[in-house]
């Protein structure tokens, strides 16, 4: 009853439809963590609706906020949710492969020389909505794909979010037919081109390029496989996971991507999946929740999602505490997706909007 209440206020509030299963986990998180950007988190919801849910527990008498900006829960929130999270709820994470379904571990030496080599990449910028994941997260995407056969022998195209180094990482493999990586920040695409020439890797190009923009003829229906982190508006998703669809060879073909629930709500990734299923004749075979994991990024305390939060210092830098999904679709039909230009449009207008904020 109170989370339904709860829920129904928060959703008017924000716009953002809100259910009472998601007021109650994000309670229920303040039992394992004080920290409103992990239990943030944790409870998979959008900034600004965890932030609204918060004040609102606030002021009904559920939890409180310490003079150090620590959420705790009082007595009356602490007796709402007992019981409702096990009390080993951290723990059942599969510590080999973190959740993400591949053992990493099983590649020390690449492992290594790729967390070293990732260790001088460009810092991130707020202009290009840009943090980038771990290495281990990098290391990885590559196991998968090449675990669903997705890298050898392939022509993968990977398309922004170069901050990752997952282009350059795939390219390192040596086993792609063909890879091509393009992204909007010169200095990634500077560091790619050092690394591949310092290494002598073969078959791969890495590009200035603007994802507002079209694609020239060449690179559409050409690649057997793309990669994408797109930011996550209505508009992103087109001008990514759509352009990286028309760019797809055809019928059997494969796209990868991220996506929150922390920039995304769940109405989002409908809309998104009645994109992918609908208009762009996909299918979904793969969404590992949680797999990517992002370094806590610079320019947060110049966002939208803390102007908006109940607290006023941004996540610690040593926690980790954004994650998205990783999907795996295949496409079933040629020619689909969009080359839409949207060069009008301005970088912002791909970022954010009453749902995304982090940026
Ligand atoms: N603005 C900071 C977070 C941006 C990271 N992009 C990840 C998007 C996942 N689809």
């Amino acid at each position: 009853m109170l989370f339904q209440e709860v829920a129904e206020k928060v959703s008017a509030e924000t716009g953002i439809r809100t259910f009472a299963s998601q007021a109650e986990r994000l309670l229920a998180s303040f039992l394992h963590t004080d920290d409103f950007w992990v239990a943030s988190g944790w409870a998979h919801v959008p900034v600004p609706v965890a932030s609204a849910l918060v004040r609102r527990f606030q002021e009904e008498g559920y939890l409180e906020i310490n003079n150090q900006d620590r959420i705790v829960l009082t007595e009356k929130g602490r007796q709402a949710v007992e019981g409702l999270v096990a009390d080993q709820w951290l723990s059942f994470r599969c510590p080999v492969c973190n959740g993400r379904t591949v053992d990493i571990s099983s590649v020390p030496h690449w492992w290594k020389q790729f967390s070293e080599i990732a260790r001088e990449r460009p810092e991130p910028v707020q202009e290009y909505d840009q943090a980038y994941v771990t290495p281990e997260t990098t290391v990885a995407r590559v196991l998968f794909l090449d675990e669903r056969g997705d890298l050898r022998g392939r022509r993968i195209l990977v398309m922004g979010a170069e901050d990752d180094l997952t282009g350059l990482a795939i390219a390192m493999t040596g086993l792609p037919r063909e890879v091509l990586i393009l992204d909007i920040d010169e200095r990634l695409i500077e560091f790619d081109r050092r690394w591949i020439e310092k290494l002598g890797l073969k078959h791969v190009r890495a590009e200035v390029f603007d994802l507002r923009n079209s694609f020239p003829e060449e690179w559409l229906g050409h690649f057997d496989v793309f990669i994408t982190d797109p930011p996550e508006t209505p508009l992103a998703f087109k001008a990514f996971i759509g352009r990286g669809i028309r760019a797809l060879r055809g019928p059997g073909s494969v796209g990868y991507f991220g996506l929150t629930l922390q920039d995304s709500s769940l109405e989002r990734w409908q809309t998104l999946q009645r994109y992918l299923l609908d208009e762009w004749s996909t299918v979904i075979t793969d969404i590992i929740q949680d797999f990517n994991e992002y370094v806590p990024w610079p320019y947060h305390g110049q966002t939208r999602a803390m102007r908006l939060a109940p607290v006023s210092q941004p996540p610690s830098a040593d926690t980790i505490w954004y994650r998205s999904a990783w999907y795996r679709i295949v496409l079933l039909e040629s020619g689909k997706g969009t080359n839409e230009p949207f060069s009008e449009k301005v970088l912002k207008e791909l970022y954010l909007d009453e749902v995304s904020s982090t940026t």
